[in-house]
Formats: structure tokens, sequence, C-alpha cells
């Protein structure tokens, strides 16, 4: 039997006309780059599980947390499929001098602010996909 679905929260972190990646060192969309975030946990709100992914992986506080849309990915990767529903969020910066820090350096290179207009590549397929689909994660009065 296939295993179920499972689901993924990530989180746009802008900081003026940039966004926070990180280029990822795990199986699913290994050295692409992609958005902090990690899996739902049992009973928690998506904007919790975004302030806690975001601190466990970055270590930085974010406020006005704000889901944006939901995007649907099949991975084939890693010798076995892997379906996940990505909820995908917005946060700004509590704190807009917290400096990011690389805290899980087992499963990310680091992370750096990139601007919109000029994103690093290769962008993990789900990000790349909304990109390609010109999706903005910034709110239309910031633009
Ligand atoms: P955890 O053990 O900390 O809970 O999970 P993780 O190891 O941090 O999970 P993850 O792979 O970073 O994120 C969960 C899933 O969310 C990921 O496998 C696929 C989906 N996802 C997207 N787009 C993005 C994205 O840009 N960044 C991240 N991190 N995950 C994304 O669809
Ligand atoms: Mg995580
Ligand atoms: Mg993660």
């Amino acid at each position: 039997m296939s295993p179920a679905p499972v689901i993924g929260v990530a989180v746009f972190l802008l900081k003026g006309n940039t966004v926070l990646l990180g280029r990822r060192r795990t199986s699913i969309g290994h050295n692409t780059y992609a958005l902090p975030g990690g899996h739902l946990e049992f009973g928690e709100s998506f904007e919790e599980c975004a302030a806690r992914e975001v601190k466990e992986e970055t270590g930085l506080d974010i406020k006005d947390i704000q889901l944006l849309t939901v995007t649907n990915n099949l991975f084939s990767e890693a010798a076995k499929r892997v379906h996940v529903v990505a909820v995908i969020m917005r946060a700004f910066l509590s704190d807009p001098d917290q400096l990011p820090q690389n805290m899980e350096p087992d499963k990310c290179h680091g992370w750096d602010w990139y601007d919109w207009t000029n994103l690093p590549q290769p962008l993990f397929q789900p990000l790349e996909t909304m990109v390609q689909g010109g999706f903005s994660p910034f709110p239309t009065d910031l633009k």
C-alpha cells in the first residue's frame, strides 16, 4: 500500500524585496535552494508550524504569519515516492536586524537573503514551479 500524503509547511520570509533561501542537503531536492519549512506536527496550527520550523532551522523569530496558498507535490527521488501537500505561508522578521543562523548544518548549507528578481539556481522544484507560474509572495502594497 502507498504511504499517505504528508503535510509540509514552507515559509516565504520576506525582507524588503528579498526572500530567505537555503541550499538543501537532504535527499529530496538535494542541493536546491528552498524556503525554510518542515512537516506539520499533530495538533499544530499552520502559523505555529511556520514559526517553529523557521526558528529550528534559522534561529529567526517571525511575525505577521499568513497563509498564501497550497500546492500538491509528488516527489520521486531517493528511490521512493513521497506525496507532500505544501501549505505556503508568508512572514516577516520580528526584529529586522536579526541574522539567520544555520541551525541544522546536516540539512542545509546555509541561509541567505535573495532578491526576488535575481533568485539563485537551481530552485527546489515546488518553488521553481511557483515562480514559473508567476506567483509572488509579496503583499501588493509592497510592490
Ligand atoms: P522536519 O523533520 O523538520 O519536520 O521536516 P524537514 O526535514 O524540515 O522538511 P522539509 O523537507 O524541509 O519540508 C517539508 C516538505 O515541504 C518538503 O519535503 C516538501 C514541502 N515543500 C515544498 N516547498 C518547500 C520549500 O520551498 N521549502 C521546504 N522546506 N519545504 C517545501 O513543497
Ligand atoms: Mg525542519
Ligand atoms: Mg526543512
